[in-house]
């Protein structure tokens, strides 16, 4: 009995791993078939892209430290570098993108803009920062080069974070919940 149990999951497998490789043949068939290697690039992000939502088998992770974007396309976390100190592009965010079940969610950076709304200002060398999405988890986002123009207690310190993903935009304002020196 359990022999039996044991070749029919070897069969449920074996199909398994057939099926990933067929997919992965007809996409690469799909790629030499276009003369653009731009092209199948952004094909092929875009099918990923969208296909992974609504994929919410599994055990729901925690969401509290996360901030829920206006529209509810993506929840964000940022961690940031420690300390955080103003007047230096040396601050450095990682942000972390999942859907409503915190799970892993890939969403494009559009932009992360610093502001202290009691002041209603922005910050300087804005134009400094580098966006970076990492290679192979591309829910995660790399904010290198952050300027604080000054420092700030607990919270006086936002960023208005602006994600894209399927062809839709959202923002999400995220607090920075400890001070800038
Ligand atoms: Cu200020």
């Amino acid at each position: 009995m359990s022999m039996k149990l044991y070749s029919v999951n070897a069969i449920l497998c074996v199909s398994l791993v057939l099926a990933a490789c067929n997919s992965k043949k007809d996409k690469t068939a799909e790629h030499t078939e276009h003369s653009e290697h731009a092209d199948s690039a952004v094909v092929s992000e875009g099918t990923d892209d969208c296909s992974s939502q609504g994929e919410s088998m599994g055990i729901h992770g925690d969401l509290t430290a996360y901030t829920k974007s206006a529209q509810g396309l993506f929840h964000v976390k940022i961690d940031w570098s420690s300390p955080l100190t103003s007047s230096s592009a040396t601050n450095v965010a990682t942000l972390n993108f999942v859907d409503e079940h915190a799970h892993e969610l890939p969403v494009k950076l559009v932009s992360f803009k610093l502001f202290m709304p009691a002041m209603g200002h922005g910050t300087t060398k804005a134009d400094q920062m580098v966006m970076t999405q990492d290679a192979i988890q591309p829910n995660i986002w790399t904010v290198d080069k952050v300027n604080f123009s000054m420092g700030g207690a607990a919270g006086e310190w936002v960023v208005d974070v602006e994600g894209s993903r399927c062809g839709q935009t959202d923002k999400a304002r995220v607090i920075i919940p400890v001070e800038v020196q």
